[in-house]
């Protein structure tokens, strides 16, 4: 995982960054997981873009609770906010990906058009917080001819596109953005899909809320992960359980809690509970 702390200079790094890149594409995706959209958005994002066309991607869908992606696609919709769920592991979204982006970029397609420009390839630059999936969507959609473009003359610093599919291509080196952390339960969320540095937070925090948002919507998954039969009233006593009946035990018979916080965070982590949602859609 990667070892970045955000701290302002970084910030501002990465902005000036973003924006160097920014110029040579005509639509931006930013990449968000699905299991946490409003928690993985960065809310710089409308500062760096600026009016810069952009595709909202809800990526690893295969992990997000069905329902709540809908919800969130429709929330989306009503905002008027281009917006796609996609599986970048398993899926093949590249068709999907490439006619919403000509749908968002109808009008200047048309202009271009209009002018007797000569078609040029739509280039789609890739955004978004770490490990949301960006490298990963950029082998997807690159499939079998993954040979990249080549550097272009007349711009700074050399940038290699990707092509994929027809006349279609991706900036090849994604841009980074800094996590958000507007408040705790961001950070925590966060630190629950495995977005932010493990240290950042201590761990035992991230368990216990991640206990508690199962306990309260999730519980089935939760009992049956875990061969309970029923839960405790608090987080606490629900990682004492999970201890005990794992037979995670010390010398003299205490149950072993941090053993049980690195499970649960790597079940968690790795989709042990099913599919699920942690940003309800609704929520403001
Ligand atoms: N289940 C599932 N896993 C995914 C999906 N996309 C990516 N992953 C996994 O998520 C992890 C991170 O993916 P990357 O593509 O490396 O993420 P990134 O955004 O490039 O991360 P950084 O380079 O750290 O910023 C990897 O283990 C991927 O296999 C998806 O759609 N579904
Ligand atoms: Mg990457």
């Amino acid at each position: 995982m990667k070892t970045i702390q955000w701290y302002p200079g970084h910030m501002e790094k990465a902005k000036k960054r973003i924006r160097a890149k920014l110029r040579l594409a005509d639509i931006v995706f930013e990449m968000l997981d699905a299991r946490a959209p409003a928690s993985t958005m960065n809310p710089a994002m409308d500062d760096v873009l600026q009016y810069k066309p952009r595709l909202l991607l809800l990526n690893k869908a295969d992990l997000a609770d069905d329902e709540k992606t809908e919800a969130w696609l429709e929330r989306f919709e009503n905002e008027d906010i281009p917006a796609l769920a996609i599986n970048v592991l398993t899926g093949r979204p590249a068709e999907r990906l490439i006619q919403k982006s000509r749908d968002v970029l109808k009008e200047k397609i048309v202009r271009r058009k209009e002018k007797g420009m000569k078609e040029v390839p739509v280039r789609a630059m890739v955004i978004g917080i770490p490990n949301v999936g960006k490298s990963q969507l950029i082998n997807n959609m690159a499939g079998k001819n993954k040979t990249k473009t080549g550097a272009r003359p007349g711009v700074t610093r050399h940038q290699t596109y990707i092509r994929a599919g027809k006349d279609f291509e991706l900036l090849d080196n994604p841009g980074i953005l800094w996590p958000r952390f507007t408040s705790k339960k961001t950070a925590l969320n966060l630190g629950l899909i495995g977005s932010i540095k493990d240290d950042l937070l201590p761990l035992d925090d991230i368990a216990l809320y991640g206990i508690d948002f199962m306990m309260r919507v999730y519980p089935k998954s939760l009992l049956s992960r875990y061969r309970l039969d029923e839960l405790p009233k608090h987080p606490f006593d629900t990682l004492e359980a999970i201890a005990r009946k794992r037979g995670f035990l010390l010398k003299g018979g205490m149950a072993d809690h941090d053993r049980a916080i690195r499970v649960f965070l790597h079940d968690f982590r790795h989709g042990a509970f099913g599919r699920l949602t942690l940003d309800d859609p609704y929520d403001v």
